[in-house]
């Protein structure tokens, strides 16, 4: 069976990476743009952004988002995807920054996680009542989520939510897959949570550390899409540092085509997401 274009998606900030790990992560809003584009050159279709203080402080103002979708939407026809997840320890409402902007600063995507997971020694806290808020929020806006699933059950709470109309279905997912505290990047643990998807649904892989660039070439052989970048993983082989996102782009493009991918544009993946732009 013939399976579409995988859509790459570049993680190029995060909230935890910090300087003091790598010197290629990028904190202010032209490093992040510089960033996008540079993966968008590499191949990525999707670009899921965090903002950064210029001191690297991890931050969802609506004010450095805004600055940064409007240098990569000047450069490039990447897709752009806020996270609603922000940092461990923040408000919802803080989270919530980049889902006011409005114009050329509007983004296309959201994150949306639906459910509360260890995360590291912390906790990545999604209480069910703000859940429900971020996604009616996300509705509001005008904007598709990404479901972000760390965990089996969030599966299940997505479907909860769908059926209190607060998010639309087959809807687009992605399995965050060995965070410490959360499921495990492993083979079966991704075929259990794709046999659990609504039919028509996409999904999309993000492994955690040393698991990111091997599970390319396993979701390419599964027929779904990617999720690379130093928000996960800021190795390219072993002890070796990536230069950038863009590194991690272009090996996952490598590891799909090997395995008989074509890469989608960013306009092939509009389609499969059934985005409007
Ligand atoms: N930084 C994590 C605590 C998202 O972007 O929506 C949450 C996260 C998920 O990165
Ligand atoms: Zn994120």
């Amino acid at each position: 069976m013939s399976h579409p274009p995988m859509i790459i998606t570049a993680a190029i900030v995060g909230a935890e990476v910090m300087r003091k790990d790598t010197p290629y992560i990028p904190y202010t809003p032209e490093e992040i743009a510089a960033e996008a584009v540079r993966c968008r050159e590499q191949g990525a279709a999707l670009v899921h952004l965090h903002v950064r203080e210029r001191d690297g402080r991890p931050s969802q103002s609506a004010k450095l988002f805004g600055e940064v979708i409007r240098r990569v939407r000047k450069a490039c026809d990447i897709i752009i995807q806020t996270s609603t997840g922000g940092a461990v320890g923040m408000t919802g409402e803080e989270r919530c920054g980049p889902l006011t902007l409005q114009g050329d600063e509007k983004p296309e995507m959201a994150t949306l996680t639906t459910g509360s997971v260890n995360f590291g020694e912390e906790i990545f806290a999604n209480p069910r009542p703000l859940t429900r808020d971020i996604a009616k929020r996300i509705k509001a806006a005008g904007l598709k989520p990404e479901f972000e699933i760390f965990d089996a059950g969030m599966i299940d709470e997505a479907k909860y939510l769908n059926k209190e109309g607060l998010v639309d279905f087959p809807g687009h997912w992605d399995f965050v897959l060995g965070v410490p505290g959360g499921l495990g990047a492993r083979p079966d643990a991704l075929d259990y949570l794709r046999g659990q998807l609504p039919a028509g649904a996409t999904w999309s892989c993000a492994a955690m550390g040393r698991h990111q660039l091997p599970m390319v070439e396993l979701v390419a052989e599964r027929g779904g899409n990617s999720r690379v970048g130093m928000e996960d993983n800021i190795f390219v082989s072993k002890g070796v540092l990536a230069k950038g996102s863009w590194e991690l782009v272009q090996k996952a493009v490598e590891s799909a085509k090997s395995k008989g991918r074509n890469i989608a544009t960013p306009a092939e993946a509009r389609g499969m997401l059934g985005l409007a732009r």
